[in-house]
């Protein structure tokens, strides 16, 4: 009788999974574990943190890396208070310097005055989420403005040899970044020059995914370059995912804004999408953005646009000079947590009467009861299959359709997923009608709740900026622009604010000048805006105060079209 009780129960289940044959394709085992994590933290810290810059051009010096409070234990620890369940660091950005001391490069934490070059921040921040309980990965920058032999075949081996020192010396990682990001210029060993490369074949990804592998077949794979990962972008670093979110993409082939933004029905691979964004503008600390650290009526309205569209929500916390995070954004990271706990503290359908009944649940409530948020969940390991549904309030017995108010396409209510969220204003009702109205396969709902969110009244101010004065500008060419004065000014910084709707018209790289009578030019600044395609966000350029009565705007490199284009611009300028 002992031994018949398991077998009859691995009889049941193979039955009971029989009829859960899995539809299209289904996410590995790696993916499932992923999708629960919900919530994780990026961490930028690097020689951008000290030369208050988004990108390093790569010949910034290791001696400005000296924190006189470094603390990856508050990182954790805040990281851990804010619900993310592990943390991505920036072991190398852009500019090549290594925040470990890599046996492979001078260019690391280990030429610097911090710790008299004896520290490793990849080991500190490793330790502290091991002691935190969170899980720890690595951003590391295919894109290296340091190194010499970027371009040739020898950089991939040094990359590699790289990605080898972290993967095999610092335990468990769950995730390694690879951007695709590449400007093109860079310091190079001192050749200062433009290289870019052929991000398909380049990087000779295959033998790279081997090894990692190989070396942690735990470990999942974000890749925006190329071949194929584990994990795909979501197409803008604005921190959300379309409401129809298909976890499939082709298993080859270029991969458009449509595909990485809502995925693709008919996929041939399970590459779910990863909402990446900052709590701030940018990515790296800068002491500008201080009082634009993002409100939490943002954060909420970034988690719904996420985590509850079937996405995980990777959230920077940028680590000021001093080696901490700064206050307002490790507050109001924890309050983002609290939020979230209240919201779905009660599940209002838990009290009621549930009823599934073919492809439509009705939820009965004991007596009309108020609510504006409703998930539900698919069971993701046999496939998506969800394709369109239904929401229904009965209120006043009469039945009222519900509307996700957050909803940017107007297709009703399409994918689910592992999660998906809807929110509508609050309504009073007896019932709630579920109904899937079509999908791939038969559906397989995991889970149904109901909530009452409650309002966000005392919100902080978003990070709304001004608008521009009205100044007198016009464009003496398509790529030229010109800002002029009745009285003489003292200019003091020019701020830009790129298209943000469209990359057409975004100026990469820029130059500054100023006049006092339209023939003498003095050249004030020049120089590129980092990251500007992928974070659209205001460009601040400093110069020493000068006076004039015009400044000129040269775009010299579009980000695509050939007209410059702008949302805004700012001119300060000081008292005289
Ligand atoms: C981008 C990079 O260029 C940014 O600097 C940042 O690291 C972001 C997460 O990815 O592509």
């Amino acid at each position: 009788m002992k031994r018949l009780i398991p077998a009859l129960l691995i009889c049941c289940a193979a039955l009971f999974t029989q009829c859960k044959k899995p539809c299209g394709p289904v996410p590995s085992k790696n993916q499932l574990k992923w999708q629960d994590m919900e919530m994780y933290a990026f961490i930028h810290y690097s020689l951008n943190t000290y030369t208050d810059q988004e990108w390093g051009y790569g010949n910034e010096s290791p001696e400005l890396f000296n924190p006189s409070d470094l603390d990856c234990r508050q990182w954790a620890r805040v990281c851990k208070q804010a619900g993310m369940k592990g943390i991505i660091f920036t072991a190398k950005h852009h500019c090549g310097f290594c925040m470990w001391p890599s046996e492979y490069t001078e260019y690391s934490v280990k030429n610097s005055p911090w710790k008299n070059g004896q520290g490793d921040v990849v080991r500190e921040l490793a330790d502290a989420c091991r002691e935190e309980g969170l899980k720890f990965a690595v951003y590391l920058s295919p894109w290296d403005r340091n190194h010499p032999d970027y371009g040739k075949p020898e950089y991939v081996t040094y990359f590699r040899n790289q990605l080898r020192e972290l993967l095999t010396e610092y335990g468990d990682m769950f995730e390694v970044w690879f951007d695709g990001a590449n400007g093109g210029d860079g310091w190079y060993g001192g050749a200062d020059e433009r290289r870019k490369i052929d991000r398909t074949t380049y990087y000779q990804w295959p033998e790279t995914y081997r090894m990692i592998r190989e070396l942690q077949p735990d470990c999942l794979i974000w890749n925006d370059g190329g071949d194929r990962g584990d994990l795909r972008w979501v197409g803008t670093e604005g921190g959300s995912i379309g409401e129809t979110n298909w976890s499939l993409l082709n298993r080859t082939g270029d991969v458009p804004y449509e595909q990485l933004h809502y995925g693709l029905e008919d996929g041939e691979v399970w590459v779910p999408g990863e909402t990446n964004t900052s709590i701030r503008p940018g990515w790296f600390y800068h002491e500008a953005e201080n009082d634009h650290v993002k409100s939490l009526s943002k954060l909420m309205d970034t988690y719904y646009k996420s985590v509850g569209r079937n996405s995980c929500l990777l959230l920077n916390f940028p680590v000021a000079p001093n080696g901490r995070i700064h206050p307002t954004d490790s507050l109001r990271g924890i309050a983002f947590n609290k939020m979230i706990r209240e919201v779905f503290k009660t599940d209002l359908a838990k009290k009621a009467r549930k009823k599934t009944k073919g492809n439509e649940t009705v939820i009965t409530f004991k007596r009309p009861t108020a609510f504006n948020r409703f998930v539900a969940e698919e069971d993701i390991r046999y496939g998506q299959r969800v394709k369109k549904f239904s929401l229904e309030a009965e209120v006043n017995g009469q039945w009222v359709p519900l509307q996700d108010e957050l909803a940017e396409q107007g297709d009703g209510l399409t994918t689910i997923g592992h999660r998906r969220i809807i929110c509508f204003p609050t309504v009073e009702a007896t019932r709630l009608r579920f109904t899937v109205l079509e999908a791939k396969c038969d559906p397989l709902i995991k889970k149904t709740t109901v909530y009452l969110a409650p309002q966000l009244t005392a919100d902080i101010p978003d990070s709304g900026e001004k608008l521009s004065s009205n100044l007198h500008y016009f464009f003496s060419s398509p790529k030229q622009m010109l800002i002029d004065w009745d009285t003489d000014q003292t200019f003091t910084s020019f701020r830009y604010l790129p298209p943000q709707s469209t990359k057409e018209g975004t100026i990469t790289h820029y130059t500054l000048w100023a006049s006092s009578n339209w023939s003498d030019w003095t050249k004030l600044s020049s120089g590129e805006f980092s990251n500007i395609v992928n974070n659209p966000i205001w460009q601040t350029v400093q110069f020493d105060p000068v006076q004039g009565r015009m400044l000129r705007l040269d775009a010299d490199e579009l980000a695509e079209g050939d007209r410059m284009a702008f949302s805004d611009f700012e001119v300060v300028c000081s008292q005289q």
